[in-house]
C-alpha cells in the first residue's frame, strides 16, 4: 500500500491536518467562536469521519522513522492499546456525524466533547513533543 515509510508518515499526517482543520471550524461553532451553521456543520463532520478511517491504515511498522514525525514507539508496542485509542476516536467521529445531522447546536457541543476527548487520550499516550 504504501512504498515506503515517508509515504505513509506523510499520508497519516495529510489526513490528521485536514481532520483538524474542519474539526477547528466545528470548534469553533460548538464554543461560540464562530455562527452556528447547522448545514456548513454537517459538511464539516461528514469530511471528518470519511477521514476519521484513514490513519490507522498508515501506522505501519517501521514507519516511526523515514520523515519527520511525532509517532512513538508505544503505537507498535502497544498495539491493542493504540487500537482501541483509535476505535474510540473513529467512534465519538460516527457520533459527532450523527449529531451534525440534527442541526442542533447543543448535540453537536455534546458530541464535541467526545471527539476532543478523544483525540487529546492518543495524543497523550501515543504522539511525542515537538
Ligand atoms: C482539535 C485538534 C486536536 C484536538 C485536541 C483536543 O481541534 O486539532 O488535536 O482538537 O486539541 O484536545
Amino acid at each position: 500500500q504504501f512504498q515506503k515509510p515517508e509515504d505513509a508518515i506523510k499520508y497519516r499526517q495529510g489526513a490528521f491536518t485536514v481532520m483538524a482543520a474542519h474539526v477547528g471550524r466545528l470548534g469553533a461553532m460548538a464554543q461560540g467562536k464562530a455562527p452556528f451553521d447547522a448545514k456548513a456543520a454537517a459538511e464539516h463532520a461528514d469530511i471528518v469521519q470519511t477521514l476519521s478511517r484513514l490513519p490507522a491504515t498508515a501506522f505501519v511498522e517501521g514507519s516511526d522513522k523515514g520523515a519527520p514525525n511525532r509517532a512513538k514507539p508505544e503505537i507498535w508496542k502497544e498495539a491493542p492499546k493504540f487500537k482501541a485509542a483509535n476505535d474510540r476516536m473513529v467512534d465519538a467521529v460516527a457520533k459527532l456525524d450523527a449529531a451534525a445531522k440534527t442541526g442542533s447546536l447543543d448535540a453537536l457541543k455534546a458530541a464535541m466533547g467526545a471527539v476532543g476527548q478523544s483525540c487529546k487520550a492518543c495524543h497523550d499516550d501515543f504522539r511525542a513533543e515537538k
